[in-house]
């Protein structure tokens, strides 16, 4: 007869009556066998990678490494204001890595989900295929970190994280204190941003004291919304969700520049408006704000219609008629506004297609190529219609700042292709050191103005951006003089902030001098104010991120302090106009740059590096991070 059969787990057994007791104790050492190795083999595991699992591991690596948005579900990245008075705002925190185009609004509620995400965040973070470090370099120097065949030196490299990932809100830092400050950064931005959006919304800027618009002389008599545009990328980035969206929705349905019959400025238009549209552009997706920043420049255009292809200062965008300022060395144009351009313009021929803003670049890169400079250096101002340079007046400060700036950043834009603007780099900042930076008395480094081959011993706050300038071009170029300019670029950086603890308040004048009996402070009462001016903070965080010193955080943490006790008013931030005085008049200004860069270069000097890392972004000169080509996917998107 045949015997019985039982079944487990689709296994034919024989049935227990027909089992003997010692066939039993056989049978249950067997199962037991099976159990204790099945066990063994899972703790196992990752001593077996070399083997089969080896593959399987691998595979879940890569899938992790190409997407993890499909191992993770894709939160909102947004930090949402909560509740109407921004000053009470409670602030709804979590971080994530960017999608185009999505700011969901996260669900408040759902505050464990947020937590689950976060931690799933986070976990995917630490999957990503760990770096082959090899102990020494060739050279001895520093060890190498081999990564997706690129070697990286981590002394000199931002990160050395998957370069594809790109993250564009989110990113807090480890430290609780650092999340705190950067909380306090964040709500400075609510506080003013919804009071521009209350009391002068559509309007350029804010009067946060008269609580009136204010609309400066670069912009016409146009009212353009200048704080929306300036504003956006920073709302975008700091995830202000709601807010976004109805700047968006401004700018897209309201910002018009084709009706404007006065003049308004090239430059001001062109970093602010072209460079603001185009960084959302990238960080959205959406061509609508590429489509807008074409409009904007086509109507720059004929500010180019110049015997050199130098272009005007001022343009009156519906009759097209350009022309430059007479104060300005006899009507020439200024090197800091026709030397600005470069970023925006080669980047809106890539994204536009047109090549007509590149050529236009192109001619001016031409001319100050060719133009013989005085011991190297350039003076501020060049007749647009002869082509030869006005007074020589040399400065890292005001008319003279962001060209030099542009030199740099349009090399590294490109991908590091644009040779041309390497070598004009190069040459600019050794006659610079040679000519132009100094050393006061108490060893305090600083870069002076030049007037006919005379030194005026003062540093504009402007000026202040060159210490970030200096140490990323050496972070960049890697060549002879690297050393020297971290060493410049740190110097500065340290002067500028002397140039804020010298004050009462705290914050820097508008320009500082060195003398005999002077170190780091103004001299004349047009030199005391301060106007929520980013340069100073601006070099804090390029410093940080370049160096990793605390003391950079440590700076901006005063800065933060200074603007809350001195510029904070119930309506927004106003410019003082005596640092030197507690009790200082205010200006009653809400510049639109406090939104474009002093608030975002702060939040990002409490944030981790991998929110817009230099590595894949170059800040424009109103802090408009553009994509690096090569190196940022999100150089370019597909129409929709
Ligand atoms: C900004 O508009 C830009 O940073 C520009 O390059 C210089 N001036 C202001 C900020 O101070």
């Amino acid at each position: 007869m045949a015997a019985k059969m039982g079944r487990i787990a689709g296994l034919a057994f024989p049935s227990r009556r027909t089992i003997k007791l010692k066939e039993r104790y056989i049978f249950l050492i067997l199962v037991l066998t099976v159990i204790v190795f099945s066990i063994t083999t899972i703790f196992l595991i990752p001593d077996l990678r070399s083997s089969s699992a080896d593959k399987v591991y691998q595979v879940y690596v890569h899938v992790q490494n190409a997407a993890p948005d499909i191992l993770i579900p894709q939160p909102s990245s947004a930090n949402e204001l909560v509740g109407d008075n921004p000053d009470k705002a409670e602030l709804v925190h979590w971080g994530g890595i960017n999608k185009h185009g999505q700011m969901d609004e996260p669900d408040p509620h759902l505050l464990s989900d947020k937590e689950r995400l976060k931690k799933k965040i986070d976990a995917s973070e630490t999957i990503l295929e760990k770096p082959k470090v090899q102990d020494k370099a060739e050279d001895g120097e520093a060890p190498v970190i081999k990564h997706r065949g690129h070697e990286l030196r981590p002394d000199s490299d931002v990160d050395n994280t998957d370069k594809s990932v790109v993250i564009t809100s989110g990113g807090e830092d480890n430290e609780d204190d650092i999340r705190k400050k950067r909380d306090t950064v964040k709500q400075m931005m609510a506080h003013a941003w919804k009071n521009y959006e209350e009391y002068a919304w559509g309007g350029n800027e804010l009067r946060p004291i008269s609580l009136k618009t204010h609309n400066p002389g670069i912009f016409g008599a146009a009212q353009l919304g200048a704080t929306i545009i300036d504003a956006l990328d920073t709302l975008y980035i700091m995830g202000f969700t709601k807010e976004f969206e109805k700047a968006k929705q401004w700018t897209l349905e309201n910002l018009n520049f084709s009706s404007v019959g006065s003049d308004i400025s090239v430059f001001e238009t062109n970093i602010r408006f072209v460079g603001g549209l185009l960084t959302v552009y990238a960080l959205t997706g959406d061509y609508a704000f590429a489509a807008k920043a074409d409009e904007i420049a086509q109507l720059l255009l004929p500010a180019f219609n110049t015997p050199t292809g130098i272009p005007n200062a001022l343009i009156n965008a519906k009759t097209g008629i350009g022309k430059n300022y007479n104060w300005a060395s006899g009507g020439a144009a200024i090197l800091s506004e026709f030397g600005t351009l470069h970023l925006e313009f080669s980047y809106l021929s890539d994204v536009t297609g047109n090549p007509v803003y590149r050529e236009k670049i192109e001619q001016v890169r031409k001319v100050i190529r060719e133009i013989p400079k005085p011991n190297g250096l350039y003076p501020n101002y060049l007749n647009s219609r002869t082509g030869k340079w006005g007074q020589t007046h040399m400065s890292l400060g005001a008319l003279g700042d962001s060209f030099y700036e542009y030199l740099l950043k349009a090399y590294l834009q490109s991908g590091k292709e644009d040779s041309d603007a390497r070598t004009l780099y190069i040459e600019a900042m050794e006659a610079i050191d040679k000519w132009m930076i100094r050393e006061s008395r108490s060893g305090l480094l600083y870069v002076s103005d030049m007037k006919y081959e005379r030194l005026e011993h003062k540093m504009d706050h402007l000026a202040c951006f060159s210490g970030g300038m200096f140490a990323l071009g050496a972070h960049t170029l890697h060549d002879s003089s690297a050393a020297r300019h971290m060493d410049i670029g740190k110097g500065l950086t340290n002067t500028c902030h002397e140039s804020y603890i010298r004050s009462e308040t705290g914050l820097g004048p508008e320009a500082f001098r060195f003398s005999d009996g002077l170190e780091a402070r103004a001299l004349k009462s047009n030199e005391k104010y301060y106007i929520l001016r980013p340069e100073v903070v601006e070099s804090y965080f390029i410093l940080w991120r370049l160096t990793k010193d605390k003391k950079y955080r440590e700076w901006g943490w005063e800065a933060v302090q200074a603007l809350e006790a001195h510029c904070r008013v119930d309506h927004g931030y106003s410019g003082i106009k005596n640092v030197y005085n507690i009790n200082s008049q205010k200006d009653d200004v809400q510049q639109s740059f406090l939104l474009a860069e002093t608030l975002k270069y702060l939040y990002l000097l409490f944030s981790d590096d991998r929110l817009i890392s230099l590595d894949q972004w170059v800040f424009n000169t109103e802090a408009h991070p553009l994509p690096i080509k090569g190196s940022n996917p999100f150089y370019l998107h597909e129409k929709r």
